[in-house]
């Protein structure tokens, strides 16, 4: 491990009079600022196995050296992102970028870095060297029951990966769509889908949820086969108790209100989970909050009002879960920073004073709903935020601790410039 307990301390220990200043001055304007701690450090955000590398487009790709190269390196690097923050206690692999050669050993691997495994995915959108039939006409859609079945088999054989690992979740993302009209009988295309959709629910085990998520569009570009959360929804109700529709915020048209579909699908006990990211155009994928992060406070104050008023539990009754693409920044810096833009928002979120805003908002008095929010969004959560980093053990300051140890450094010493993540 690239950092240590007494490294974390030497850190905390410099800034925390400063900190503590700041924690103060915000802790004695709040009342109940002990129990959103304990909310925060409770929260744990799901690093994607798939993000721990550069990105790229179709245009390029450039590398800043010291990727990781095997799964157990992957976890490493998940385990260092977990020491720094204590909120990324969990890692999503994605099958067959991420097939664990010996699931017992990497699950004791995930368990020394405190991680656990959240959902595994499944990859039916691209073919694998060795693969008897192509998607490129789609999978679970596809006109071709054999690759169909392909798709199907995949999806049962993740499963079994994930069982290995403690995982309790699937995610499946189809690329399935056509990208000119013509092309596609939609109501052949869904019904094909909802056939193996089924099939890969029934080898699902008892406690396992399946997330069905949606994409407006790309790689195809006139339909896609799970367009939206409607259809997403579709497929969720007709499966059964165990699937569940997941929204990863690149996914929509532009301006979607994504905050109220969240709402509505809380509310129909039909929300999964999240793939954070965010964007400017289309499935941007780049760093939570970067953009937006008024739209993010907003879809956490939905999501905390609603998980409240069913009283479920915010870390652990819905998946959360980062996907995000890191193309200029450093994989690891980017992914702190998104750890820390959600649990802003989810700080923020528990700030609203939630009954005054029911007032509010059963008196129509709209400007004083707009005041409520904007109270909390625009107040500094960021010391709160510090001190349960610093109470569950974590950095003050994790992106500038990255920094100071020279991580990246030592990481292209260890594993060289050249290294390439597999993924994308
Ligand atoms: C597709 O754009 C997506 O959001 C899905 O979650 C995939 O699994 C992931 O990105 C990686 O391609
Ligand atoms: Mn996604």
């Amino acid at each position: 491990m690239l950092i240590n307990v007494q490294t974390i301390a030497a850190h905390n220990e410099a800034r925390l009079s400063a900190h503590t200043r700041r924690f103060s001055s915000i802790a004695g304007e709040l009342t109940g600022v002990d129990t959103i701690i304990e909310k925060l450090i409770d929260f744990q955000i799901a690093i994607p196995s798939w993000a721990l590398g550069t990105g790229g487009t179709r245009f390029g790709r450039f590398s800043g050296g010291g990727e990781p190269g095997t799964l157990e390196e992957k976890i490493a690097d998940v385990g260092l992102l977990h020491a720094l923050n204590r909120s990324s206690g969990a890692i999503s692999l994605h099958i067959p970028w991420d097939i664990p050669s010996d699931a017992k050993k990497i699950k004791e691997l995930a368990a020394a870095y405190g991680l656990r495994f959240d959902a595994v995915n499944s990859n039916t959108f691209q073919d694998q060297p060795g693969q008897k039939l192509s998607y490129k006409f789609g999978s679970l859609q596809h006109v071709n029951r054999a690759v169909r079945q392909q798709a199907i088999a995949h999806n049962k054989e993740v499963i079994r990966h994930g069982v290995e690992l403690g995982s309790q979740s699937l995610t499946v993302w189809l690329s399935d769509g056509s990208s000119f009209p013509g092309q596609l009988n939609f109501r052949k295309a869904f019904e094909n889908t909802l056939e193996g959709l089924r099939e890969i629910y029934a080898a699902l085990p008892a406690d396992w949820k399946i997330f069905v998520e949606y994409k407006a569009f790309e790689p195809n570009f006139y339909s896609m086969t799970v367009g939206d959360w409607g259809q997403s929804l579709l497929y969720a109700n007709k499966l059964g108790d165990k699937a569940y529709t997941l929204v990863d915020l690149g996914h929509h048209l532009p301006n979607a209100n994504i905050q109220q579909i969240v709402a509505l699908l809380l509310n129909e006990k039909k929300l999964g989970g999240f793939h954070f990211n965010d964007s400017k155009y289309g499935d941007d994928d780049l760093t939570v909050g970067s953009i937006d992060p008024y739209q993010l406070f907003l879809i956490f104050n939905e999501l905390v009002e609603g998980m409240d008023v069913r009283s479920m539990n915010h870390a652990r009754d819905l998946g959360w879960m980062i996907d995000a693409s890191h193309n200029i920044k450093d994989p690891l810096e980017d992914l702190l920073q998104s750890v820390e833009a959600i649990m802003i928002a989810y700080a923020q979120a528990l700030l609203v004073d939630t009954r005054a805003l029911q007032d509010a908002q059963e008196n129509n008095d709209v400007a004083t709903a707009q005041e409520i929010l904007q109270q909390a969004y625009r107040t500094d959560v960021r010391p709160i935020v510090a001190e349960a980093r610093l109470r569950s053990g974590a950095a003050l300051a994790p992106l500038e601790l990255f920094r100071e140890q020279k991580i990246r450094e030592r990481l292209i010493q260890q594993r060289g410039e050249q290294h390439k993540a597999t993924g994308l």
